[in-house]
């Protein structure tokens, strides 16, 4: 789906919205591909085209396969799939990740084409922490460098690791969390990009240099080169950077970013997106621009961008790549196969409240959305969420019969409203607007409308629930929002899905 556009067509950041945090950039010719994590969700870690850095598609998923990424069914919300990078050396892509969860550890794969198919895993149990990074330098020694900042030499394709970790830099004094390090040789210095400051409203980027890849670096006097704490910015939380260079020479930095709403403190419900600014260099440092929602005006024509996918009919054999599963999609549980043109959920018993509820959705990538599906319930149960996580979720659900709106705060579970439906396939919707009446300190970023449709097309709401609840500043944790389907009992078939924006432009709220 294509980033977010003002009234009169030109784009705005983020570029990829939504829960796509931890961006990860290369070039290849006239072509971008980005890379980010997905936690708890299978496949794990999507994969974006671009030949203009405004425009993304999604091309895949990097770990696509149980023979990739197996993550353990109890395992909470937030653990999983962590920070990639994404390089490209000798022919062929790289990406290292690590799997933060039992028997997990960082991993690496490979492809030929990014769009897949990826390799199995090569794994790299020597490699200390999270957010690895891998450069090659001039000798075609490999570094993998990780937070903390530390650093070591690997073969990346054995995942041999040599020697002892080697502290690279911390960043600023003071600043927690180092991490997300991305190193790069540009003209006559070795770079190493850094987040610091934790990955919440004092996030920043800073940037040190040396004259080999292990050091010893000289940070750079303007850090953070990249910060909005305490700034009064639309975007919050900036931070996760990696550079990249344009055809025509000029520099750009993807990243990290929320958009909180509502009043005080701020409520961000999306995740954490990908944004874009321009880079510029000065005495051979690079200087951040503005961070525009409005996108600068860029040296090279867009392209026309992706087609927007608002509605899915189910009708391919494979799920379209935007769709992620919780923990798994095994064919008994999640299938277009069983009924041809439906989606098919098999639940594996519990609710919603379980780690391993059978739930298929997709990420909220606007501030105001609607969706909708048509469901056959009558062999089970089973609905429309939109999940935070297993502690953080409201839903719609039916059993043929009878339809609830369940809601989940942190330790408070409550069914809100039941009402009899006739038998037969019914359109559950929620709808994702801004707080209706005026506007307080107090006001929460959105309001989550829950209901079904009626013969005539109308949205019957049946509960109107606060948004903050489904925010990260409440719930913790790295995702963001993703509206899905769910089987709660027995075979649940949806015929449809359809999700889009509404309203005009999307602009942060205040
Ligand atoms: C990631 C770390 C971070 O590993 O959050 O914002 C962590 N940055 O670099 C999870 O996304």
């Amino acid at each position: 789906m294509p980033p977010l556009h003002q009234p009169d067509g030109r784009p705005t950041n983020p570029v990829i919205p939504g829960f796509h945090p931890d961006p990860s950039v290369c070039r290849v010719g006239d072509d971008y591909y980005l890379a980010c994590s997905s936690f708890e969700y299978f496949p794990g870690v999507p994969l974006f085209h671009s030949r203009d850095l405004v425009n993304w598609t999604q091309i895949g998923n990097a770990l696509d396969r149980p023979s990739q990424l197996r993550l353990p069914a109890d395992m909470p919300s937030s653990a999983g799939i962590y920070a990639p990078t994404l390089r490209h050396h000798d022919g062929r892509f790289w990406l290292i990740v690590t799997n933060c969860s039992e028997g997990g550890g960082n991993l690496i794969v490979t492809a030929t084409d990014p769009a897949g198919p990826w390799s199995d895993p090569i794994r790299a149990p020597g490699v200390p922490g999270i957010d690895p990074d891998l450069v090659w330098d001039e000798d075609g020694a490999c570094w993998c460098t990780v937070a903390g900042v530390s650093q070591l030499r690997i073969d990346p394709s054995t995942g041999q690791t040599h020697g002892t970790p080697h502290k690279l830099w911390s960043g600023g004094p003071g600043a927690k969390a180092p991490e997300a390090p991305h190193l790069y040789r540009i003209g006559d210095y070795w770079y190493l990009l850094i987040a610091e400051g934790g990955t919440e409203r004092g996030h920043g980027v800073s940037i040190a240099r040396g004259l080999s890849p292990s050091g010893p670096f000289e940070p750079c006097p303007a850090n953070p080169i990249l910060t909005h704490r305490g700034t009064d910015h639309a975007v919050q939380n900036t931070g996760h950077a990696d550079l990249v260079q344009a055809p025509d020479d000029s520099w750009w930095m993807v990243f990290l970013g929320v958009r909180p709403g509502g009043g005080t403190p701020g409520w961000h419900v999306l995740g954490r997106e990908t944004f874009l600014a321009p880079v510029t260099w000065v005495d051979d440092w690079p200087v951040v621009g503005e961070v525009a929602l409005d996108l600068p005006e860029l040296p090279w024509p867009l392209s026309p961008g992706p087609v927007e996918e608002r509605r899915d009919d189910f009708e391919l054999a494979d799920l379209r790549p935007y769709w992620i599963s919780l923990r798994d999609r095994l064919a008994e549980h999640c299938t277009t196969k069983e009924r041809p043109g439906w989606l098919t959920l098999r639940a594996r018993g519990g609710s919603l409240d379980e780690p391993d509820v059978v739930f298929t959705g997709r990420r909220q990538r606007h501030l105001s959305c609607r969706a909708r599906t048509l469901v056959d319930a009558a062999e089970g149960s089973g609905g429309l969420a939109v999940r935070l996580d297993e502690r953080h979720h409201y839903g719609i659900e039916t059993d043929g019969t009878q339809v609830r709106v369940v809601s989940r705060i942190g330790s408070v579970r409550a069914v809100v409203t039941t009402q009899e439906v006739p038998a037969g396939p019914i359109v559950l919707g929620v709808r994702i607007t801004e707080p209706p009446g005026p506007y307080e300190a107090r006001t929460g970023p959105d309001v989550v409308s829950l209901g079904i449709e009626l013969p005539d097309g109308t949205f019957a709401s049946l509960a109107i629930l606060d948004g903050r609840y489904l925010s990260t500043e409440v719930a913790g944790g790295f995702t963001g929002r993703v509206i899905g389907m769910y089987a709660t009992a027995g075979t649940v078939h949806f015929d449809w899905f359809d999700y889009e924006p509404l309203g005009g432009p999307q602009p942060a709220s205040p």
